[in-house]
């Protein structure tokens, strides 16, 4: 829990906003939306408040995928949004009881949105919905359909090795270990809004290359692994004053960006992944290759495909799913 005055706040001297990045050195930052068109909803989801969009912008054939997210309330937002400054509608009043469409001042009524553009046919279809399969991946199918797969198509990894090589994000850095074999940059996920600890994600980056995924660990990345439970873990308690036990800490398989991270979520949120199927905790992965080196090398791994992804045509194509 935070120690701030408000519950689950962050303190204000540790929050790290995005606006210094915003308006000094990016020349592609968007100050709104005109010239948007909406093309296509990809997916929405009414529990979590969010919206996946496919659009274009006005004189341009590049495709945009936005994703919109009403976010939650703090402590500080309900009492901007429970003020004289509001206006209300009325939609039914029966004795005691009264509904109402409420409109907040625009800064207690904030969406947090990702604006991915241009977007590649894969953004799309990542974000798309879609049935899902279960697949079992064996090391042989691993390195038949899995590896070739990977190596030929997969998301650019550009805005890792940005933020690696402080080009991008560094201001948002909660902390660093820069060695070369076991350091790596913990900051804040791209999902988290950093409004408050309950929904807190950051991601832990190596510095190390070549780290595709879980596949390729064994036990030459204990110390690295160790190092980012142990201080990824510290960091937070320090900077946000969330404990380690009130933490997820697991790395996705598959993951999207093939250069190894592992995600720090807390325990009171359902980070989008973070479901059997996807998500791998740390401290079973470091428990796994201390029993056995190969580990990784020998399991047959399960995890869930999306329809539409490459990927999982090639396991269809080859009679696997
Ligand atoms: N700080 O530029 C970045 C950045 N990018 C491009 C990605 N990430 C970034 N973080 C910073 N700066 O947690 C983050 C992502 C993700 C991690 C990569 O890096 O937010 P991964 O390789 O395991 O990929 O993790 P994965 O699992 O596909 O990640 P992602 O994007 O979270 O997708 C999982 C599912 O979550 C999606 O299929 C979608 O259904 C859902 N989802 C994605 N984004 C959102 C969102 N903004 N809101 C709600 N749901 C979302």
């Amino acid at each position: 829990m935070s120690n701030s005055g408000t519950k689950d706040e962050i303190p204000q001297k540790k929050m790290r906003m995005d606006q210094s990045n915003i308006n000094s050195h990016e020349s592609d930052i968007l100050e709104s939306l005109q010239g948007f068109k909406v093309e296509k909803i990809l997916n929405e989801n009414a529990q979590t408040k969010t919206m996946f969009v496919h659009g274009k912008f006005e004189n341009s054939e590049d495709n945009a995928v936005v994703i919109v997210e009403k976010t939650a309330f703090s402590e500080k937002s309900i009492r901007g949004v429970l003020s004289g400054d509001t206006t209300m509608k009325n939609t039914l009043k029966n004795d005691i009881y009264g509904t109402y469409e409420v409109y907040p001042k625009p800064e207690f009524n904030e969406i947090k949105t990702t604006v991915i553009y241009p977007a590649t046919e894969k953004h799309i279809a990542k974000y798309t919905g879609q049935p899902v399969y279960m697949v079992q991946e064996t090391p042989e199918l691993y390195s038949d359909i899995t590896l070739p797969y990977l190596n030929a198509e997969n998301f650019s990894i550009q805005w890792v090795y940005n933020i690696l090589e402080k080009k991008k994000e560094s201001e948002r850095i909660i902390y660093e270990d820069s060695h070369p074999e076991t350091g790596f940059i913990l900051l804040p996920d791209m999902k988290w809004d950093q409004k408050q600890t309950d929904n807190l994600y950051l991601i832990a980056i190596c510095h190390k290359r070549g780290i595709k995924s879980l596949r390729d660990l064994n036990s030459s990345h204990l110390p690295l692994l160790r190092n980012i439970l142990t201080r990824g873990k510290k960091a937070i308690k320090d900077t946000f004053d969330v404990d380690g036990s009130q933490l997820r800490i697991y790395i996705h398989y598959q993951p999207s960006y093939y250069h190894f991270h592992v995600h720090f979520t807390h325990l009171k949120f359902d980070a989008p992944g973070s479901n059997a199927g996807r998500a791998h905790l740390l401290s079973d992965v470091i428990d796994n290759i201390e029993l056995r080196n190969d580990f990784y090398q020998k399991k047959t791994l399960n995890f869930i495909l999306r329809e539409n992804e490459g990927l999982f045509k090639k396991f269809q194509e080859s009679g696997k799913v």
